[in-house]
């Protein structure tokens, strides 16, 4: 649809930007810490950990001042649920408890709305030992964790996000982070835990709305929009398939609390549709989330299936790489958009759609809680960061934005991954996102300075102006 006049972005629009605590904290065994799934998990050989990471635990003041310097409305971090719970159940860690309380206060003190996710991959290690996700403990301890988060932080969070991109867990467990030596769970056992996280997740926004009721939560999702490779209708199931298996199946349980039809026939086709205890619908339904937030990066292209081992590519996946699977969809190439060097189909016209499609299902505001471009950033002699191509990717996207909201569309904020550069969940730290540079190499620390890169001038450019010249 074509306009006359594009919207503008509200005067409260949150420019924010995103990050979460084990890509960016470093500090993974001080002050009480305890593991996560994050710390016992493999690594590609040659790749950064995360015991560093960005070293934000100890720079955060640092950093805080430059989110400030670069005009950030809001700012969408993670809590590591084992700074607070080190066995994710029991004592509170009150050195864990306090960062946060430093960070959100250094937040406050420059004008920037603290954006929290309470789980951002970052399962603890203790939990993940007793049975993780499949044990329905894990539920127990979510809430509390949940209940103690609201009591401490409550009256200075407002913005809150439950459990990030659970449908990347589910579907790319190995990507983002399977304990050493573990082996992959079955597809019986994933969408169990898929279960019993919309158990844990409806529990604590019903908690939280009890709590907190004038604050706001939501979940956080990884949100796309498939294109069919041709207009062959089977194309067409093909694509409305996987969008549904990857996207909506999760989105409605988070939002209607209900199973969508087709992702549960899917789910029972191949028996591994999750035992339902009593009870578990209404806790998932209770939870109404006042928001939705979604991750976009990119859209996939679709075709039908042909019903043999040739659907599932050979390639490695991961949260953008579609694979394929027999009897359901096969990847197929858009000759019509980019990649990232990562192989990360760049589309911000999908980020349009995938906003329309969101608001015309739930009606809820939609805060895009991640959205950038990972890139192997290089610092020049002269040191700068001449990174024109994450200014480009971001314009576009913005573009897009205020399409959608001329489109009717209620989005509220707009947090890019990521403000400052962290280590990739799985490719390192070569793979950069962030608008400040940290000056580290893979296994080099060097002195870990903080470079202003030429995104960074530009979006405080784009904050300064609310958007105005996009
Ligand atoms: C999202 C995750 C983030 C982030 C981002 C970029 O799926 O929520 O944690 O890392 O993707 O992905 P990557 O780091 O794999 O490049």
């Amino acid at each position: 649809m074509l306009y006359q006049h594009i919207k503008p972005f509200p005067n409260d629009f949150l420019w924010g930007g995103s990050t979460s605590a084990y890509q960016v904290e470093g500090a993974w065994n001080e002050d009480g810490k305890g593991l996560s799934v994050i710390d016992m998990c493999d690594h590609p050989a040659g790749t950064a950990d995360f015991t560093v990471a960005s070293d934000h635990y100890h720079r955060f003041r640092e950093d805080v001042k430059l989110f400030a310097e670069l005009g950030l409305k809001a700012y969408r971090f993670s809590i590591a649920w084992t700074r607070i719970l080190p066995s994710g159940v029991g004592t509170i860690n009150e050195k864990g408890l306090d960062f946060y309380h430093q960070l959100i206060d250094e937040l406050l003190l420059h004008g920037i709305e603290p954006i929290v996710t309470m789980y951002h991959f970052d399962l603890p290690y203790e939990l993940e030992k007793t049975g993780g996700w499949n044990n329905r403990g894990t539920i127990d301890a979510f809430v509390e964790y949940g209940r103690i988060l609201f009591e401490h932080y409550g009256h200075k969070v407002k913005y809150w996000l439950t459990i990030n991109e659970q449908n990347t867990m589910i579907l790319h467990p190995g990507a983002i982070g399977t304990p050493k030596g573990g082996r992959l769970p079955s597809g019986k056992e994933l969408y169990q835990q898929n279960h019993h996280m919309f158990v844990a997740q409806g529990r604590t926004m019903r908690l939280f709305h009890d709590m907190l009721p004038h604050g706001k939560v939501g979940p956080a999702l990884n949100m796309t929009s498939m294109y069919q490779a041709t207009s062959r209708p089977a194309d067409a199931i093909a694509a409305h398939n996987w969008e549904t298996i990857r996207g909506w199946g999760f989105l409605d349980l988070s939002v209607w609390g209900r199973y969508n039809p087709l992702f549960w026939s899917y789910l029972h086709e191949r028996g591994i549709e999750p035992v339902i205890e009593q009870g578990d619908m209404e806790d998932i339904q209770s939870g109404r989330p006042d928001l939705v937030a979604i991750n976009y990066y990119s859209t996939a292209t679709i075709a039908a299936s042909i019903g043999d081992a040739s659907d599932v590519t050979a390639r490695a996946g991961d949260q953008q790489i579609m694979l394929g699977e027999q009897g359901v969809y096969r990847a197929a190439e858009n000759p019509y958009t980019e990649k990232t060097k990562y192989g990360w189909v760049i589309d911000p016209v999908g980020l349009r759609l995938t906003l329309r499609k969101v608001c015309e299902r739930y009606g809820l505001p939609i805060l895009i809680t991640e959205n950038g471009i990972g890139a192997p950033d290089v610092l020049e002699a002269d040191h700068t960061i001449n990174d024109t191509y994450r200014i480009n990717f971001i314009a576009k996207h913005l573009e897009q934005i205020r399409f959608a909201l001329t489109d009717g569309v209620d989005v509220i904020g707009y947090c890019p991954w990521s403000v400052i550069d962290v280590v990739s969940t799985h490719q390192g730290y070569g793979k950069r996102y962030g608008m400040i540079y940290v000056n580290r190499g893979e296994q080099d620390l060097k002195d870990l300075k903080r470079l202003k890169k030429k995104s960074f001038s530009w979006y405080q450019e784009v904050i300064r102006k609310n958007g105005r010249d996009i």
